[in-house]
């Protein structure tokens, strides 16, 4: 490896991006779209930064041809983009919509045209408010309406995709959306969110075999994993750190690859739910990777402190756990620091743990908030995204070396778009988005990606 800022991957490998429906489309009331959980968010005050919303967000709805075509001058082979549910069916269950359905029509069929491999998720968050209204996940009949939703996609896709993902990141749905209330929709359970956990892994098992049954391939998952570092050697740090690992990793790995759960959690788990291993662990074709840092977590504090800071929220004090601070490490601007030899650490932790039962590993989403705007000439110099990325490549290309299989790299994200809870003010994009005009500017970081690309062929 002779240029850091061109870390060697495999000929092999495949070069990707990421995006999600809610962060990019907009047109939340066209096309027969019902309203999701993310809806009723965004219109809840206080709840997005600013008082943003998904309500344009992009308006990748009106403007994919756009999109598709910056794609292919980027070189990438696959585009990793999600279906909204409530474009499909706009109330979670009953009969198909077709504007929905024509409309990733044109989607895919344009990716396929440039000569980019469509790689859907299924279902990354915005759960039909009407379901939501249910219960959402944390009722367990959402787990065979998916499996309903998942045989749609399968059937009219199935000969036009060649990669699926069913669900992103059930983690952070669970922690930060049933657990903590800083994401939709809002509820602060602490521990009584596990069952959202169950319920999406289930749901997960059951879309495989929908996908499956539907003729539908290649079907992997989308899990967000960090490392945990213990903040120190104490037994309580330690404890504290083993258990928030099971709660934020194994939780969402064991039951699908070894089918099992992690013990201490299972008190946590709804009544029979080791019933539903068998179907959780329905083999995948690949296991997608999220990674964007690692966690740093001690036993909880004294009383009156809290238990710790996510993305600026107070976690409660009364868990058994707190969230610190990782110090001397650069930080993005979203304030999450860049360590990419954890990332270089968590992949070979995952052969380690799982040996001949993990399949092949694509990373789904990496890269960094890197706020920067046009300088005077319209430039958008990001050079820190290029170090971060560069830096995070070498990590994989490290991990690799160490005998992990690791397939290819989703960047997160082709553009700037809707970050969630912190609405417009974070940018994950190697694509400028300005709000106002909806003119997209390739950043300098999206230049040096088509290079890396293009090295590698
Ligand atoms: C992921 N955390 O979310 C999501 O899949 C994307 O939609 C999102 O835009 C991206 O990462 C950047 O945030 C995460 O608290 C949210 O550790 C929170 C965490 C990790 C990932």
């Amino acid at each position: 490896m002779t240029n850091p800022r061109f870390p060697r991957l495999p000929s092999s490998f495949i070069w990707g991006v990421s995006t999600a429906a809610y962060q990019i489309e907009g047109a939340v009331n066209e096309g027969g779209r019902g309203l999701s959980s993310w809806d009723a968010f965004c219109a809840e005050p206080g709840r997005v930064i600013n008082g943003d919303t998904g309500e344009v967000a992009c308006d990748h709805y009106h403007r994919y041809p756009e999109d598709i075509a910056l794609m292919k001058d980027l070189g990438v082979d696959a585009y990793r983009f999600s279906f909204a549910w409530p474009r499909i069916q706009p109330t979670g269950s009953g009969p198909v919509n077709a504007e929905g359905l024509a409309f990733y029509d044109r989607l895919v069929d344009g990716l396929l045209e440039a000569g980019i491999t469509p790689t859907p998720t299924l279902f990354h968050w915005d759960t039909p408010l009407t379901l939501e209204q249910d219960g959402g996940w944390l009722n367990r009949d959402i787990t065979d309406k998916f499996a309903d939703y998942a045989h749609i996609m399968g059937t009219h896709f199935a000969d036009r995709i060649p990669r699926w993902i069913t669900i992103n990141e059930p983690v952070v749905l669970t922690m930060l959306g049933y657990g903590a209330g800083i994401q939709a929709p809002g509820l602060q359970l602490g521990f009584g969110a596990l069952p959202a956990a169950h319920h999406q892994l289930l749901a997960h098992g059951k879309a495989v075999g929908a996908l499956r049954a539907a003729g539908a391939n290649n079907i992997g998952i989308a899990n967000n994993h960090a490392p945990t570092w213990a903040a120190s050697e104490s037994p309580e740090d330690q404890q504290a750190a083993g258990l928030y690992d099971a709660l934020a990793n194994w939780v969402f790995a064991d039951p699908i690859l070894l089918g099992r759960y992690p013990e201490e959690l299972a008190p946590f788990l709804p009544e029979g739910a080791a019933d539903d291993l068998p179907t959780i662990s329905t083999p995948i074709d690949w296991y997608g990777i999220n990674y964007y840092n690692p966690t740093l977590v001690s036993a909880p504090v004294g009383p009156g402190e809290t238990g710790g800071l996510v993305d600026g929220h107070e976690l409660d004090a009364s868990l058994p756990f707190a969230l610190q601070e990782i110090e001397g490490y650069p930080l993005t601007d979203f304030g999450w620091p860049s360590i990419p030899a954890a990332f270089t650490e968590l992949l070979t932790s995952f052969t380690a743990r799982y040996g001949d039962a993990l399949p092949p590993i694509y990373i789904t989403e990496n890269g960094c908030a890197i706020n920067d705007g046009p300088d005077e000439t319209g430039v958008i110099a990001d050079e820190r995204r290029i170090d971060y990325t560069a830096a995070h490549l070498a990590a994989v290309a490290d991990a690799i070396e160490a005998g992990v299989d690791v397939r290819g790299y989703f960047h997160w994200s082709l553009m700037d778009n809707f970050e969630w809870a912190v609405g417009f003010s974070q940018r994950f994009g190697l694509i400028y988005t300005d709000y106002e005009t909806q003119e997209r500017i390739p950043k300098d970081s999206f230049r040096w990606y088509r290079d890396l690309i293009q090295a590698h062929r």
